[in-house]
């Protein structure tokens, strides 16, 4: 079984005039498409590992063979993270999340305000390349966090759920933003899927197994 590089949801100009046509191309059929490829051919020399998810590789890696395990954690992390990103926004999402997941970021964060801005301020502090998200602990009544990864590191390593999520290597925006990360991560509320954010919400209840949890992962990213 290969891993497959999913399409867009969208076109390219979809998210413009926030992203730009050019960078979502490249985004998609350069980068996340090297990651799909890389992780293939890693796991060309272990086919005991290729019936694998990416999910379940990237929360096994101690069981990864040493020669390919930081490949397969970069490509494997990539691949999960993209599939996730691209379904994140919309061209045609509610402008501020509803329901059962806005009482929780307003009981967690104090209000939506207040998300909003610890959430760029975790971007923008975040050094070099990587991805800033909106978590769900996996407890009972499990708390809304932000945190950030480096690299293509995945909250689920730590076993927090994914509910949103940005991405802050300068692929995503350098072409239209260049340094000014925060201007990005500013046009990007209005192409935010608060939708999608609502259904992973959901997704994340209490007590949830890892088994369990890449399945809903990888139903999601279906
Ligand atoms: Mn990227």
């Amino acid at each position: 079984m290969k891993h497959i590089l999913p399409n867009l949801p969208y076109g390219y100009e979809a998210l413009e005039p926030h992203i730009d046509a050019r960078t979502m191309e490249l985004h998609h059929d350069k980068h996340h498409a090297s990651y799909v490829t890389n992780l293939n051919k890693a796991l060309e020399k272990f086919p005991q590992f290729q019936e694998r998810s990416a999910t379940w590789l990237l929360l096994n890696l101690d069981q990864v063979p040493e020669a390919i395990r930081t490949t397969v954690r970069n490509n494997a992390g990539g691949h999960i993270n993209h599939s996730l990103y691209w379904k994140a926004m919309s061209p045609t999402g509610l402008v501020t999340p509803k329901g059962a997941l806005a009482e929780a970021i307003n009981h967690d964060f104090g209000s939506f305000d207040d998300f909003r801005k610890q959430f760029a301020e975790s971007g923008a502090k975040l050094f070099g390349s990587g991805w800033v998200w909106l978590v769900r602990e996996q407890s009972d009544g499990g708390k809304l966090m932000i945190v950030t990864t480096n690299g293509h590191d995945n909250p689920l390593m730590q076993g927090l759920f994914p509910i949103l999520l940005n991405d802050v290597w300068e692929h995503a925006y350098y072409l239209k933003f260049q340094n000014r990360r925060l201007e990005f991560m500013d046009g990007w509320w209005s192409v935010t899927n608060w939708q999608e954010a609502a259904l992973r919400f959901e997704h994340a209840g209490a007590g949830v197994d890892l088994q369990k949890e890449e399945q809903d992962a990888l139903a999601l990213m279906a």
